[in-house]
């Protein structure tokens, strides 16, 4: 089913050829963890709650894959939130802008309208809007490049990044790393937060025991584990 959702979106012009050469690299690490969400990844999901209810501009980031997989997810977290979504492409065209932008409906998306750029990336990779990302605190990421998370985290802002590989330059760099498929991520952050809002105490206390680079060796402990594991000797 997700497959066929990607290959609908890449055929309506949503989603990039790049973007099914990206979810297959996804697929490989959703088999290693055994395509459930792991307790490292939860307990990730928990921190970008909290992050997300604690801060006071928080953007979810949209692009191709995750509109074709992931809609109405995105509007019930932002709704919960509440957050700003804007569709920010690393394939920019216009055409593709207005596409994501008409999916969404009569919800409010930011992004087809860039005032501004993140400084250091290349032109129309950077592009953004002032009110949405370039103003951000927290920005959630899903699927997202290496470069473009560097430059958001040096722009100070704190960023959640939802990516299947541990390994990869944007789980490295995020302040938050959730290792899950997206399509069980988003509804987990959303439970989470269904469960912090209102709970000031327990936000705080959840962002301060958060320990990343520490979550992320877990993620690689238990990728090892499993496959030891199924070794039949
Ligand atoms: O729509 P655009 O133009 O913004 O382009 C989007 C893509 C995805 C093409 C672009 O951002 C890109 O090239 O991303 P990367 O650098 O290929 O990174 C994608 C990362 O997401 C990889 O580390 C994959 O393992 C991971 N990934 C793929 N599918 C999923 C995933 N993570 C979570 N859930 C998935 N379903």
């Amino acid at each position: 089913m997700i497959r066929e959702k990607l290959v609908k979106g890449f055929k309506d012009g949503i989603v990039v050829p790049e973007g099914l050469i990206a979810h297959g690299r996804g697929e490989a690490f959703d088999y290693l963890i055994g395509e459930k969400t792991i307790p490292i990844a939860e307990k990730a999901e928990k921190a970008a709650a909290a992050y997300l209810l604690k801060a006071k501009n928080p953007v979810i980031s949209v692009n191709g894959n995750t509109a074709a997989l992931v809609k109405d997810d995105i509007i019930k977290l932002s709704r919960i939130v509440p957050a700003k979504i804007e569709v920010n492409l690393f394939h920019r065209t216009d055409e593709r802008i207005k596409k994501i932008v008409e999916m969404f409906g009569r919800v409010n998306i930011l992004g087809k309208k860039p005032d501004s750029k993140i400084p250091g990336i290349e032109h129309f990779r950077g592009l953004c809007c002032k009110e949405g990302i370039f103003s951000a605190d927290v920005v959630l990421v899903m699927l997202e490049d290496g470069d473009r998370v560097k430059a958001l985290a040096d722009m100070n802002k704190t960023v959640i990044a939802v990516d299947l590989s541990p390994l990869s330059r944007t789980a490295l760099t995020a302040n938050v790393t959730v290792v899950d498929n997206v399509t069980r991520a988003l509804k987990n952050i959303i439970k989470f937060c269904e469960k912090l809002k209102n709970n000031k105490a327990e936000i705080e206390e959840t962002i301060k025991k958060f320990d990343n680079k520490g979550n992320i060796d877990e993620a690689l402990k238990y990728i090892s584990k499993r496959l030891e594991d199924l070794v039949v000797v």
